[in-house]
Parts: structure tokens; sequence; C-alpha cells
């Protein structure tokens, strides 16, 4: 039996920070109308807001980046067509077989070390569709979560963009973390979006709303994704009380991320040579770390006895992920409190 610890740190991920005190009193006062009649000025404002930061025409605000994803894959495609993703993604291991149940549509994985595919296997994936069923989309995810929250280099998410224009179809961002990979790159936004039809970019995670992502792309593409968000049951009405703390978290968020990067590799270099851990620490590109181990379950349940919450991301692949409700006091905690668990799980 373990003694409690004396604190506990969470880093499940950097979805679990609470709304500060200024998004509370926003989401209180916030002017509002019926959204799904377009009539929600604040909601139009943030789309309006975070649509120009994407360099995109429009934005559409969607309860969740699963919904982001989803209504984009819905509104650029047909049933039965497939969608190329790179190995890891998250629309196909984390969305519940939503683009197979909702729009009809088959994944084809390609193989991406780091989380980066190469273009050439992108290729190699295009299907011409007679006997197959053909391409329709490619995706990509930056940053990539599954491998370890890395970035893709510019030029090869425009390389990937290029195939899929010369293949015909349209090419989405699951840019969940798109603002992380802005910030590790050092260019704005609208520079990782620009190689992209459409990008969803949520604003819980790193930026610390409470709900919401916004997708962005033409004008044309939002209004089908407007029709598909109704049917997936994503009209929110009065959602200008949500959209009030994502304006705060697009316009205050962005400008902290480096903080979440700088702590994911104090605590990856603070854990260099635990007992029975491996880290890539060229992984260590945002704010997440990822634990190689020997039954991840059971150490994130060793984990826990030590003060520190984490998810297991795989059989051997335990998560730490950096946000905004930590400080370097709580990281420093999490490392010590990592080391003895490794210790103890070593023993
Ligand atoms: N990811 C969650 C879990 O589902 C794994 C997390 O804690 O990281 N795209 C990417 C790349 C994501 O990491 C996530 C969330 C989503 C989409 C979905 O966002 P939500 O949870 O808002 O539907």
């Amino acid at each position: 039996m373990h003694p409690a610890p004396p604190r506990t740190v969470d880093l499940r991920s950097d979805t679990v920070t609470k709304p500060s005190p200024a998004m509370r009193r926003a989401m209180a006062e916030a002017e509002v109308g019926d959204d799904v009649y377009g009539e929600d000025p604040t909601v139009l404002r943030l789309e309006a807001l975070t649509a120009e930061l994407a360099g995109k025409e429009a934005g559409l605000f969607v309860p969740s980046g699963t919904m982001g994803n989803q209504v984009a894959l819905a509104a650029h495609t047909t049933r039965g067509v497939e969608v190329i993703a790179p190995e890891g993604a998250h629309v196909y291991e984390y969305e519940l077989g939503s683009m197979a149940v909702l729009a009809g549509l088959m994944p084809r994985l390609v193989p991406a070390p780091g989380g980066v595919p190469d273009p050439e296997a992108v290729r190699g994936a295009v299907s011409p569709g007679r006997h197959q069923a053909p391409t329709g989309l490619v995706v990509l995810e930056n940053t990539h979560n599954k491998a370890g929250g890395t970035v893709v280099p510019l030029a090869v998410a425009t390389a990937i963009g290029d195939v899929a224009r010369a293949a015909g179809v349209p090419y989405h961002l699951d840019g969940a973390r798109a603002w992380n990979a802005a910030e590790a790159l050092g260019v704005p936004l609208a520079i990782v979006c620009a190689p992209f039809d459409s990008v969803s970019l949520c604003l819980s995670k790193g930026l610390g709303a409470p709900v919401g992502s916004v997708l962005v792309g033409a004008r044309a593409l939002i209004d089908e994704a407007h029709r598909y968000r109704k049917m997936y049951g994503g009209g929110m009405r009065q959602a200008g009380v949500l959209a009030a703390a994502g304006l705060i978290a697009v316009r205050e968020g962005p400008a902290r991320l480096g903080d979440d990067h700088r702590r994911a590799r104090a605590l990856a270099q603070a854990l260099d040579g635990a007992p029975g851990v491996a880290i890539d620490q060229g992984r260590v590109q945002t704010n997440m770390v990822y634990l190689e181990i020997a039954d991840a379950r059971g150490f994130v349940v060793e984990l826990e006895a030590h003060g520190v919450k984490a998810n297991a991301m795989g059989a051997r692949a335990v998560r730490l992920v950096t946000h905004l409700d930590l400080d370097d006091d709580d990281v420093a905690f999490a490392a010590q409190a990592v080391r003895a668990a490794a210790e103890a799980w070593a023993a």
C-alpha cells in the first residue's frame, strides 16, 4: 500500500484545464443569439477571428475537435471513398470509427515515422478507383498526437498537398494542436494552415477554453459543413456563452504555448535515464512527453499512487502532457514523482 501522495499533478491531457476567471466572466456576460440561424454575434466574432488568423475565408464553431474533423470529412467527400491519413491519426484511432459510421468513408493509412508521412507514400496510396474505392480526401495531423506531439515540417505538408491536388482531391488538416506546431516552427498559424483546404482547430487544448473547436476553410465548404454540424447534433443555439471563452483562448492562448513546450522539454530531460523508461528526446517537440515502458496501463496506476495522472496511449506508451494549469513547480514535482514511480516499478 502506498501512502497518499502529497498532491496530484494531472498530465493526462491539455484538455483538462479549467476556464480562467476572465473566461467565466466573459461567458456570463456574452452577447448571444440563436446560432443555428447564424444570429449569435459572439459565435460569429469567434468564427471570423479564427478564420482570419488561419488565413481562411470562413469558420464554423463546433463543440469538439472530433466534430470539426467529422463535419469536414463529410463535407469534402461522398460515401464509399477512401481517406488517406497518417498512421496513428486521431481520425482513425480515437474517433470511434465515426468516418465509417457517419459518412461511409474508408481510411487508408500510410506509414508516418515521427508523425511525418513521406509524400511519395501518399502518392503511392492514391487509388484511381476502377475496381477499388477511389481516394476522396487526404488528411494530415499537425502536431501529430500519437507520434509524440511531433511537428510536420512545412515542406512536407506542402508536398503532400501537391500530391492531393494532382490527384484532384481535397486536403484536410487535423489541427487540434496547429497552434503548437506554429509555436514550434516559429511561424504564424496561417503559414501552418496554408497548404490545406480545411483545418480543424481546437480551442479546448493548449489554448485553455472549456469547450469548442473551429473548422476553417472556403465559404462553400463551411456552408456544407454547417449542414453536417446540424445533422450530427452540433447546432448549439445560444453558443455565444461558449464562444466567449473561445475568443479569450484564441486571443491570449497562443502566446503562452512556448511555456508548455519548455516545460515538456524540462520534464523529458529530468526523466532521462529513469529505470525501465525510454524517451525519444527528439520527439519532444511541443507539449508532450511519451514514455516507452513495459505495461503502460500498470505504470499509469503506479504513477497515480505517486501523484501523477497520465494516460496510456498503447500497450507500451504513457503520455505526459503539459498545459496551462501547471507551473514550473508542478512540473518539477511531476518529474520527481515519475522517477520515483519508475524506480518502484523497476524494483
Ligand atoms: N485528443 C484527446 C484524446 O482523444 C486522445 C487527447 O487527450 O489528446 N485531433 C487530435 C489530434 C486530438 O488529439 C484530439 C483530442 C482531437 C482531434 C479531438 O478533440 P475532442 O476531444 O475535442 O473531440
